[in-house]
């Protein structure tokens, strides 16, 4: 078996495991932890346990690797392959108990930098909906053991899309300002499901059309953007004004594609 064969059954089955954690702490009651970045950028005790849980399975497996969390940060390895892990994505609808929360897991090679990295495996696991999305690299995206496909193209109604919104409530207007004029471009609907690892994973499903947020950490989107593009879709990412809101990032099929980034500003 290749490498990114090896990388992407690793993390799947330590995706699983972490998962079950994740949802065992879940129904037991969580309490936040701390908050991070804004009063609602919140981690709960949790989010800690479960990327502890994380590191320690990776660390046995292939102790020579790198590893980038959201809750404790970089730590560079011996070899070339990076762990890029959000341990529950979706962090503010895990503590409100609402079911949309995923473990996001990903191995690249190279700077631990999304427009830099070069993307290997993913997995995406959704512990309550037991869904476990994955790719590896050249080998196609999965939904379990189903092949998943972007959708091959748009009806006349208008593109099924999702956005997500910063912490900050700085960032709130230019959010307001990007969906004004993304929507009457193009748009039937919006969703926003608050977990951009599983927004990824559903353009990569055909469950949405397209995915356009701005402000995403790299553990965020590191699976998921794999996931769309071994589904035949198409993911940018770029700091469109170099502003407090952090980069843009744009997936979807190609149908709407270059559409969705003109009318987002993603240069
Ligand atoms: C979240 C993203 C979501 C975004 C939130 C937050 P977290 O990640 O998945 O798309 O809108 O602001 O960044 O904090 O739950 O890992």
């Amino acid at each position: 078996m290749s490498l990114e064969h090896d990388l992407g059954s690793l993390a799947i089955d330590i995706a699983r495991e972490a998962g079950e954690l994740a949802r065992t702490r879940r129904d037991a009651g969580v309490a936040i932890a701390a908050t991070k970045s804004a009063l609602a950028d919140i981690v709960t005790e949790a989010d800690r346990e479960v990327e502890a849980l994380i590191r320690t399975r990776l660390k046995a497996a292939r102790p020579d690797d790198g590893f980038l969390g959201e809750e404790t940060g970089a730590e560079r390895g011996a070899s070339d392959v990076t762990w890029v892990v959000d341990p529950i994505d979706g962090t503010v609808n895990y503590a409100y108990g609402i079911p949309t929360y995923a473990v996001s897991i990903a191995a690249v090679r190279g700077e631990p930098t999304p427009n830099e990295w070069d993307a290997l495996a993913g997995v995406v696991y959704a512990p309550v909906s037991g869904e476990v999305f994955h790719a590896v690299r050249g080998e196609g995206a999965w939904l379990g053991v189903n092949r998943i496909a972007v959708n091959p193209e748009v009806g006349p109604a208008g593109a099924l899309l999702a956005t997500g919104f910063g912490y900050d409530p700085a960032t709130r207007p230019g959010d307001l300002e990007l969906i004004g004029r993304v929507m009457p471009e193009m748009a039937r609907d919006l969703r926003r499901a608050g977990a951009a690892s599983l927004d990824l994973s559903y353009v990569a499903a055909g469950r949405l059309d397209g995915y356009f947020e701005r402000g995403l950490s790299p553990w965020d989107l590191a699976a998921g953007a794999l996931l769309v593009t071994e589904a035949g879709g198409r993911f940018g990412r770029a700091e469109p004004d170099g502003g407090p809101r952090g980069p843009l990032v744009v997936a979807a099929t190609p149908a709407i594609f270059d559409r969705l980034a003109e009318a987002a500003g993603l240069v």
